[in-house]
């Protein structure tokens, strides 16, 4: 310890793996170290790069600016940041809990804003049957078609997780998705050390529920961070104009330019780009019929104030 009059206070530079409540959990180098968060600097959330002081114990000195930080939304559209400093979300969907009709074009509503890269993941592959497979590929073609990354994946039998390992080497990916779709179980297993301890708990208490409650970060050697985050029912996305939900249905735009109105919110306007190409079979209907039930949903959100 110098005691130069002028030295700066040592510091102890970290990234916040779990923030719950209060209690923050920092990863600085290989050491962990539980301090508590200070409300003059804001709310910290996982992905956070952060400051400690060297005190004991250490105390919160400051949080870096976030190059993102990914929310979801209550239910009066406020906004909920889950994690910051993402390179990209992985979407998990499985045949069991089956998705809300919605849910995989609200959380790339999400992402197309953020400018978060995406990748969706049909999890539970073992459990698509012959008769359910169409209904998957046709999915998968959808997205593809929009280039959007599109694996699926088991964790119990075949496929695995060889389509989805190599999309995850560079950054750190946060896993999002339903309840009980798996997500925490395909963690487990691109960890090298199989150790969701939560997973051995639960397991112990013999209830076959493992339901994630803290969104966490865990480091991997030679390969992206992964962010294991607690499942939704519906993602809820935050208050945004029509414009940003139309943001995220990255193939209306270059029909847009076609609508009748400069100001066409493609729902019931005549002459409408978008609904022509929907009419010949150019944007999928069924994307543009969910496109408006997300405007309409967002419409029934009062503004928040402040
Ligand atoms: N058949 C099948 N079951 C799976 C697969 N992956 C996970 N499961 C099962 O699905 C259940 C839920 O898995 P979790 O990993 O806890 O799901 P989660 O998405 O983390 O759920 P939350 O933490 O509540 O958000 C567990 O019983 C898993 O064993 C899979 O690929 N196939
Ligand atoms: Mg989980
Ligand atoms: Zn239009």
């Amino acid at each position: 310890m110098s005691n130069a009059p002028h030295s700066e206070p040592s510091r102890r530079y970290g990234t916040v793996i779990i923030s719950h409540g209060p209690e923050l959990l920092v990863k600085v180098d290989d050491e962990l170290i539980a301090c508590r968060g200070r409300r003059k600097l804001g709310k910290t959330v996982c992905g956070d790069r952060v400051w400690l002081s060297e005190d004991q114990p250490p105390v919160l000195d400051g949080i870096a600016p976030r190059q993102n930080a990914f929310p979801r939304a209550d239910r009066r559209g406020r906004q909920q940041i889950v994690a910051a400093n993402l390179a990209r979300v992985v979407i998990v969907v499985a045949p069991k809990p089956e998705p809300t009709r919605d849910l995989i074009n609200r959380y790339l509503v999400a992402c197309e804003n953020l400018g978060l890269q995406a990748v969706i993941c049909f999890n539970k592959a073992d459990l698509i049957d012959a008769e359910s497979r169409p209904i998957w590929d046709d999915r998968a073609n959808l997205y593809r078609c929009l280039n959007y990354p599109v694996v699926f994946t088991s964790t119990k039998a075949a496929p695995g997780l060889a389509e989805l390992t190599p999309l995850l080497v560079d950054g750190p990916s946060i896993l999002v998705g339903q309840s009980g779709v798996g997500k925490s179980s395909l963690i487990n297993q691109l960890l090298p050390d199989l150790a969701l301890k939560t997973q051995a708990i639960s397991s112990a208490t013999a209830k076959g529920r493992h339901t994630t409650t803290a969104t966490t970060w865990y480091d991997r050697e030679g390969a992206g961070p992964i962010i294991d985050s607690p499942g939704v029912w519906e993602y809820g996305i935050w208050k945004m104009p029509w414009s940003d939900v139309a943001q995220g249905f990255i193939e209306f735009s270059a029909f847009a330019q076609q609508c009748r109105f400069a100001n066409c919110q493609h729902l019931t306007e005549p002459d409408c780009g978008v609904q022509a190409a929907a009419d010949k079979g150019m944007i999928d209907p069924v994307r543009l019929a969910s496109y408006r039930r997300i405007v309409g949903a967002l419409e029934h959100i009062p503004n928040p104030r402040g």
